[in-house]
């Protein structure tokens, strides 16, 4: 099967591969569409250092070919989303119901059970997240996928696998936004306009959206942006306070892992208003926050993992969302792209060009 594999530091290339079946406990999928994530780009950086060579994509939908033994609930032509994280059901996380957590998906690059299903002759590639779906096919562990209904477009079911659940999640979730708040977000990629869109579906008032490309903001407004601030144009902070009676928004969300627009987020917060980091930053990067003002801000600086969902109900929820117009998937696919034209959709992704682009087989 072709995949696409990093094998270098700023390296990437769809490969021919070899993948086995399942074991006990997987699923064979025939992918349906792949999205493609700041977090693939992650891997193939450093930025995120996973084992290479690594199938890369965490973003997917497709359908399933093959039960593995001992597997209940899933049976041959179901359509399902995966979840980047698997949830067990009983370890300490999953049974405290936060399953983004849970004890066994610490992401190694191979299975569950430690080894790899997809080979090149006698070398064993990595995957990504236990998933490794910008592939033709995936073996994947059962409790990382849920049953989705047929009629759902696969590109537009993969988004809920990542971006989309991650940027909606901690709206409702993380945030728990409440009807006629104020929310500015800050970074409006894939994430950045799914928190713009949750602020809608959650009765935001005030929505306001930072960024420093235009095209971007144009996005933001579609999805429901009241406001929007070029960054690079405007002073955002002073901007935010202005939109909202010189306060600060209630919410602000900082949507893209980087130290300087996380210090700008909570700077924009009103005081005893809440700042939520989704952005995923380098392990190497610190945030330093003003020791004196963090307790007389009264501040709430939350971090916001996988939109702080419970998969197996949350994705099915947003999906049901899609289907009665309330959540626009339709337009945050901005263009399609074969497997073999992977690469393309990275670059135009590092080029901001697209809300998401999307791998579709
Ligand atoms: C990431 C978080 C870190 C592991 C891979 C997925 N989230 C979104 O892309
Ligand atoms: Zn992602």
């Amino acid at each position: 099967m072709k995949a696409l594999i990093t094998r270098d530091l700023d390296q990437y290339e769809v490969e021919e591969v070899s993948i086995a079946g399942p074991k006990a406990g997987e699923l064979r999928i025939k992918m349906g569409a792949t999205g493609v994530c700041h977090s693939d780009l992650s891997v193939i950086n450093g930025t995120l250092p996973l084992l290479k060579p690594m199938v890369l994509g965490h973003e997917g939908a497709g359908t399933v070919t093959e039960v593995g033994d001992g597997v209940s609930g899933f049976a041959v032509g179901d359509h399902v989303v995966l979840s980047f994280a698997p949830a067990c059901g009983h370890c300490h996380f999953c049974n405290h119901q936060t399953p983004q957590f849970c004890e066994i998906g610490i992401p190694h690059g191979r299975m569950l059970d430690g080894t790899a299903r997809v080979t090149k002759g006698a070398e064993e590639l990595s995957v990504m997240q236990f998933l490794g779906c910008m592939a033709e096919e995936a073996i994947v562990p059962a409790i990382s996928a849920v049953k989705i209904d047929k009629e759902i477009p696969f590109e537009k079911a993969a988004l809920v696998g990542c971006g989309v659940m991650t940027g909606v999640g901690a709206v409702i979730n993380t945030a728990r936004v409440h009807p006629g708040s104020s929310v500015a977000v800050f970074g409006c990629g894939g994430v950045g306009l799914s928190i713009v869109q949750g602020a809608r579906l959650a009765g935001a008032n005030t929505i306001i959206a930072v960024d420093v490309a235009d095209n971007k903001l144009e996005m933001a407004r579609n999805f429901g942006a009241t406001h929007t601030v070029n960054g690079s144009k405007e002073e955002a902070v002073g901007k935010c306070k202005e939109l909202t009676g010189g306060h600060g928004p209630d919410y602000s969300f900082e949507a893209v892992g980087v130290p300087d627009l996380m210090i700008t987020a909570n700077n924009a917060t009103r005081r005893g208003g809440t700042t939520v980091i989704v952005g995923v930053g380098k392990l190497t990067d610190s945030v330093p926050f003003n020791a004196l003002m963090l307790s007389m801000d009264g501040k709430t600086i939350k971090g916001s993992f996988y939109g702080d969902a419970n998969f197996r109900s949350d994705m099915p929820m947003l999906l049901d969302l899609y289907r009665n117009g309330k959540l626009n998937l339709d337009d945050m696919v901005s263009k399609t792209y074969s497997i073999d034209e992977a690469p393309q959709a990275f670059k135009d992704m590092e080029a901001g060009r697209n809300a998401r682009g999307v791998i579709v087989y």
